[in-house]
């Protein structure tokens, strides 16, 4: 079945290989060097009250382009100003019209961790995520075998990166460990891009609730935040509703009480 996961993976894999030609990855490794230590997006959230995860998406294979000349230099500041607990930024090119650049330009402008948001299936691209200045990695259950998820974990860790261990539905819930640092439903099935924030709601109560806990996708309303919570959630991931308007950092004002 060639789903829209398994056409962005198949890509991904030539991405990466492709650049591994251009930069090898011992000379990734020795840009490493001198990054600063990573913030815990973990201990934002715990920490913060909106728990908004504000994301920098221009498009998306489902909507087509959201905002194409959309700025990191004018919406990463206003995401901060507004209230977010910390940012996903999509770095996948060509379906959601983002790149590695965009957490670099990110990265002087705030203090607040900073999610790579893209498919993550190599190493590689946990050096990349670790040089340009993020601070956790999106890894996600259904792009993974399990083996694969927890080595990619153990990488992370080792470069000081948190991660967020995303799942869809009740049959991915071996993929969580103690070592995952948060857990993230999605509310949008990644084959389909079918939305339903229910989701999040019905694998709640199996989720273990130790864990720091993330509602992602399709969150549209304040009240659906606050239901959230209620739930255990203390992150909300959001793009589109905030991307959308024409000022996203004052539609993300709405959500912080
Ligand atoms: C944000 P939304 O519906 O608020 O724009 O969703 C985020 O959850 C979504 O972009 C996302 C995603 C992903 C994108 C969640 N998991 C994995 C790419 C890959």
């Amino acid at each position: 079945m060639k789903d829209i996961l398994s056409e962005i993976i198949a890509n991904k894999r030539f991405e990466v290989d492709l650049q591994k030609q251009t930069i090898t990855i011992d000379q990734l490794l020795e840009s490493i060097e001198g990054i600063p230590e990573a913030r815990s997006m973990k201990q934002a959230l715990i920490a913060s009250d909106s728990g908004i995860i504000a994301e920098f998406k221009r498009r998306s294979p489902s909507k087509g382009w959201i905002k194409q000349e959309a700025r990191v230099e004018e919406i990463v500041p206003a995401y901060l100003a507004a209230g977010a607990s910390a940012l996903s930024i999509l770095t996948d090119e060509k379906f959601f019209g983002g790149g590695l650049k965009d957490i670099r330009t990110a990265r002087p402008l705030v203090n607040i961790p900073i999610l790579r948001k893209d498919f993550i299936i190599d190493e590689y691209q946990l050096y990349q995520a670790k040089i340009v200045g993020a601070d956790a990695v999106l890894l996600i259950a259904a792009a993974l075998q399990p083996e694969q998820c927890h080595a990619l974990t153990e990488k992370a860790h080792e470069l000081g990166l948190e991660v967020l261990l995303e799942i869809h539905s009740a049959d991915e819930l071996p993929y969580i460990y103690k070592g995952i640092d948060m857990v993230g439903v999605n509310n949008r099935n990644l084959g389909t891009f079918f939305t339903n924030v229910e989701n999040s709601f019905r694998l709640a109560e199996q989720l273990p609730q130790e864990s720091v806990l993330i509602s992602e996708s399709g969150i549209s309303d304040p009240q659906t935040v606050k239901r959230l919570r209620q739930a255990g959630f203390r992150g909300f991931l959001i793009g589109e509703t905030f991307m959308k308007t024409p000022q996203p950092g004052e539609s993300l004002q709405e959500f912080v009480q």
